[in-house]
């Protein structure tokens, strides 16, 4: 029996993996689950400031190109216990996101989203999609005038074209498979062909596809498609700086006017936050006070991000290593395990879990152990947000 308890596991991968894989896919072993994140909004809506800001740097800047950058995913808790163990590392889990720029031409031009960038966006877990809120007349508004109400519903609807442009494309081949062969591919074809006729009707009335009636089974036998309208929606209004004192009230507008399931929103002042971002950590402490700035946009674009995709976060702790690692909501002991090493997860035996709070309270794994609340739990086990887990196994 071997506790997993931060240390490398047994032939673990070392060093960084040149590929990362994104939540709906296994990870190889030790990278863990990253989260992708398509940015997207009208050109010259700051996607590029608020993409620095995020990931804290300022090496993306070309208009035109698509921008890849990964964001350290700073969580508090796990500063607490690389704190408490002291360990050689502390490893952040991380967040990819896709800066895609946005069409010259526009938006609410029905042409949907298309080729390469049609293709990044499909890979990400969730669009975040960048507002202009910001007014300043050297930077012309591509239709004429700031309303980002406007462009909201214009991105929707931009979004859905894409959805139906696919839906199209796919009852070209479904008509070939009705025409075609045995009796039981032309009744799938039909299934799908009465599904995505639905779906169409659906989208034509303003309804995207994340907020349509689905089954488990019919959801599932969409997935492939990955539609833009399904997945979660990040909005995010970006403020000028003179703007910063009415974010609170411009937010709960937002939240009023926007929210719907499978929707988050933000404001902030992405301008602020890249060159805050810039600055070291004291530095840029005080700046925020005095500016009455909050705390990081980076880090809480990324913790709702994480509460709109449906992931939380467990830790593992030793002398070795502090880590986070990222997990859908709901997933058992035993997947969990299968993050950090595919042979913990073959030969699970039990997890050792204690929750932060109660860790924190004691201030130590005995201490924890002592006064009962470092509990044994099995493979079905569901892994709770926060929890530190010891992996025993047997390989
Ligand atoms: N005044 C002001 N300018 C901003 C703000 N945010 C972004 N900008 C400026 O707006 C311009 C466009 O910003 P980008 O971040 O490049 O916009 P983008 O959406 O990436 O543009 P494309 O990649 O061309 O689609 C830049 O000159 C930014 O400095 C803001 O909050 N206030
Ligand atoms: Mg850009």
């Amino acid at each position: 029996m071997a506790g997993a308890t931060g240390s490398a596991p047994p032939h673990s991968v070392s060093g960084r993996p040149d590929r990362r894989w994104a939540c709906s896919q296994a990870p190889p072993d030790g990278a863990g689950i990253l989260m992708q994140i398509g940015i997207i909004g009208i050109t010259k809506s700051g996607k590029t400031t608020v993409f620095n800001a995020l990931i804290r740097s300022t090496s993306a800047q070309g208009a035109g190109q698509v921008n890849l950058g990964v964001a350290k995913v700073r969580d508090p808790r796990l500063d607490k216990l690389t704190a408490m163990f002291n360990p050689r590392r502390e490893v952040f889990a991380e967040v990819r996101y896709v800066d895609i720029p946005g069409a010259p031409e526009g938006l609410g031009k029905s042409q949907g989203i298309g080729g390469e960038y049609l293709n990044a966006l499909q890979r990400a877990d969730a669009l975040l999609h960048v507002v202009r809120a910001f007014g300043d007349p050297a930077i012309p508004h591509i239709n004429g005038s700031v309303d980002p109400y406007r462009d909201v519903a214009a991105m929707s609807m931009e979004l859905a074209f894409s959805d139906l442009a696919i839906i199209e494309r796919r009852f070209t081949r479904l008509e070939a498979d009705l025409k075609g062969s045995k009796a039981q591919e032309r009744e799938r074809a039909r299934r799908e062909g009465a599904l995505l006729e639905r779906l169409r009707d659906g989208l034509a009335q303003d309804v995207p596809l994340r907020q349509q009636e689905l089954s488990t089974e019919e959801q599932k036998s969409l997935s492939n498609y990955q539609f833009l309208t399904a997945k979660p929606l990040f909005i995010i209004f970006n403020l000028g700086e003179e703007q910063l004192a009415e974010s609170a009230r411009i937010e709960a507008e937002m939240r009023q006017r926007l929210f719907k399931p499978g929707i988050q929103v933000a404001a902030l002042c992405g301008k602020l936050e890249e060159d805050l971002a810039q600055m070291k950590p004291e530095e840029e402490e005080e700046f925020r006070r005095s500016l009455e700035a909050g705390e990081p946009a980076a880090n809480r674009v990324i913790r709702l991000s994480y509460e709109l995709v449906g992931l939380v976060s467990f830790f593992t702790v030793g002398p070795d290593e502090c880590r986070a690692w990222t997990i859908p909501v709901g997933t058992p002991a035993v997947k969990a395990a299968g993050q950090v090493h595919s042979d913990i997860e073959r030969g699970f035996i039990r997890a050792e879990v204690v929750a932060y709070d109660d860790l924190l309270r004691c201030g130590s794994l005995p201490d924890a152990r002592r006064q009962g609340l470092l509990r044994l739990e099995g493979k079905t086990y569901t892994v709770k947000d926060g929890d530190i887990i010891n992996f025993l196994f047997n390989v």
